[in-house]
């Protein structure tokens, strides 16, 4: 029986932190042997956010290196980048054509980052919309996301079904898999875990970086367990475990984050083993994202080949 499609995709706009990793990564990672998996670095996102050559291409390498790292395995997993399938952008410029402006609108992740100041570009509005291509090219069935991407999964559904009711059955609709559980990780403020709000735990950071990230963590003095503490070690240690650690230190928020650093140095240690093996040995990396961008290929330009015909463009 075929395999069920998954993919997921992770924009290269800085070091992935903790909760990309519990929130996205890890669910890929888990069932790359189950599915058949896309895990895409979705540099033409990052362009909403990022206009610096140098950095954009830093990142994407570093991504790569992380996903790599974190157990990628590509022999089970398709990783490429987005740019090297163009389809993408065709089908999003087809999509664009079938959906409104206040349809778009409705997207809360457009509200938030221009809230925070990041210029309102046509392309930040479009995202949902690339969002769906990406989605939608690959006959996705299952997208792991956080919880900040559940409207986005639920807009290419709404897209796919209007395609579909308009020109004939052509795309699945893809349902989002979000862990009730790391939905929304916190960040060293108690906020959701967010590059841009400045309360990271980079996952590949330096012992330095995050030693000095588990140290920022805000403590609500008055409670013996400090609950930003507690909530981000809990993704490391089952709550069995926590319990005598948490007992025997309570108050004592100092003892609480050496013991959290511990453990997170302790999580990442066998990954910097691999993402350093990758480091030394760029051209394998270079044919992993060959092949990778190989087979997307192959899968995207046919389902093009299909919507050409479909929407009159053949
Ligand atoms: N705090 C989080 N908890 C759970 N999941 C999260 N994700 C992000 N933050 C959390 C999930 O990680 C995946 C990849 O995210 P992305 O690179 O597309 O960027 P993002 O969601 O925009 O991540 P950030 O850190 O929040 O970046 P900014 O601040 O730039 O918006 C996604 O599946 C996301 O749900």
């Amino acid at each position: 029986m075929a395999k069920k499609i998954l993919l997921s995709g992770i924009q290269p706009t800085g070091a992935p932190h903790v909760g990309n990793y519990f929130g996205m990564m890890k669910q890929v990672i888990d069932l790359q042997n189950e599915y058949e998996t896309y895990g895409m670095i979705v540099n033409y996102h990052a362009l909403t956010t990022i206009s610096n050559k140098t950095e954009l291409e830093e990142n994407t390498k570093n991504v790569v290196l992380d996903f790599l790292a974190i157990g990628a395995d590509p022999e089970k997993m398709i990783l490429f980048k987005q740019s090297d399938v163009p389809e993408h952008v065709e089908l999003t410029w087809i999509f664009n054509c079938l959906v409104t402006m206040p349809w778009l609108s409705r997207a809360h992740a457009f509200k938030d980052k221009t809230d925070k100041g990041i210029e309102a570009s046509v392309g930040l509005f479009d995202y949902p919309v690339l969002m769906a291509a990406d989605i939608l090219l690959y006959d996705t069935e299952v997208v792991p996301v956080g919880e900040d991407q559940r409207q986005h999964v639920e807009m290419a559904r709404e897209i796919a079904r209007k395609f579909n009711a308009n020109y004939g059955d052509t795309f699945a609709e893809p349902k989002e898999m979000i862990k009730a559980e790391v939905a929304i990780v916190p960040g060293t403020d108690g906020q959701k875990m967010s590059k841009s709000y400045g309360n990271t735990i980079p996952l590949f950071g330096t012992d330095e970086e995050i030693q000095k990230a588990v140290m920022s963590i805000v403590t609500d003095s008055g409670t013996d367990i400090p609950a930003n503490v507690y909530a981000i070690h809990k993704l490391f240690k089952t709550e069995a475990d926590l319990a005598p650690i948490y007992e025997e230190n309570k108050g004592k928020y100092k003892a609480l984050k050496d013991a959290l650093l511990a453990d997170i140095l302790a999580f990442v240690t066998p990954m910097r083993e691999r993402r350093e093996y990758y480091v030394n040995n760029p051209d394998l990396v270079a044919e992993i994202l060959r092949k990778g961008s190989e087979k997307a290929n192959a899968k995207a330009s046919a389902k093009m080949q299909d919507v050409r015909k479909k929407v009159g463009l053949d």
